[in-house]
């Protein structure tokens, strides 16, 4: 049975796209969007009551989080993952949290729920500026390690490429800007003929 992958248009989809063009697997995309009701329906909350894209159907599997989601298909289908155990798994978890606590959900998805989308969240002027420093100095981390580096762990791309190059991609969209190293590994990045077909895609709606 084919997969079904739920939710493109946003950043965090993205990261599941890429993962699965990078793999070249085949699968059903489901285009619905956040905030438009389409997380809503009895069908797509009887996947998820968080009522979040994405959402990858595997079977049986229904697993949410677009970390989770990448990580599982590059386990799954042999590519984009370290292997258990090693030094460079190592790394990867550490970018992974890193990635998901410092640059996503303490700092880019502050601002963009309470500066963007502030009619739906609530203003809160002194927690963006927080989140808005708290980026700026995390983001250090990564543009030490970058330097000279083209990927994350090791001498292979993997998914917290994706998901790095994502959260800086949605860092640029949001104003703020990088270091000449994570510039040029973006760039880099956006040349993946994966990372083209998962755009057009994913951003297609
Ligand atoms: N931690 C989750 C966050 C998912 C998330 O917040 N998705 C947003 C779109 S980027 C969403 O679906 N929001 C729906 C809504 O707010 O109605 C992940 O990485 O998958």
């Amino acid at each position: 049975m084919p997969l079904t992958l739920w939710g493109g248009t946003t950043g965090r989809t993205m990261r599941a796209h890429w993962a699965l063009h990078e793999l070249g697997v085949e699968y059903e995309a489901k285009l619905i969007g956040p905030r438009t009701g389409e997380t809503q329906t009895e069908i797509f909350r009887a996947l998820s009551i968080k009522e979040k894209v994405p959402v990858l159907v595997d079977g049986d599997l229904v697993l949410t989080e677009s970390a989770a989601i990448v990580t599982y298909l590059g386990d799954k289908y042999g590519g984009l993952t370290p292997s258990f155990g090693s030094a460079d798994r190592a790394r990867y978890n550490e970018w992974n949290s890193y990635i998901l606590t410092e640059l996503d959900a303490h700092t880019l998805y502050v601002i963009r729920k309470h500066r963007d989308l502030a009619a739906v969240y609530g203003e809160a002027p002194a927690a963006v500026e927080t989140a808005r420093d708290g980026f700026n100095k995390q983001v250090k981390w990564a543009e030490v390690r970058l330097d000279n580096a083209p990927f994350a762990v090791g001498d292979a791309f993997s998914g917290v490429d994706i998901l790095l190059t994502c959260c800086l991609d949605w860092a640029c969209a949001a104003g703020f800007e990088l270091g000449p190293a994570l510039d040029a590994y973006r760039a880099r990045h956006h040349e993946r003929p994966a990372w083209r077909s998962a755009a057009k895609l994913n951003y297609s709606t």
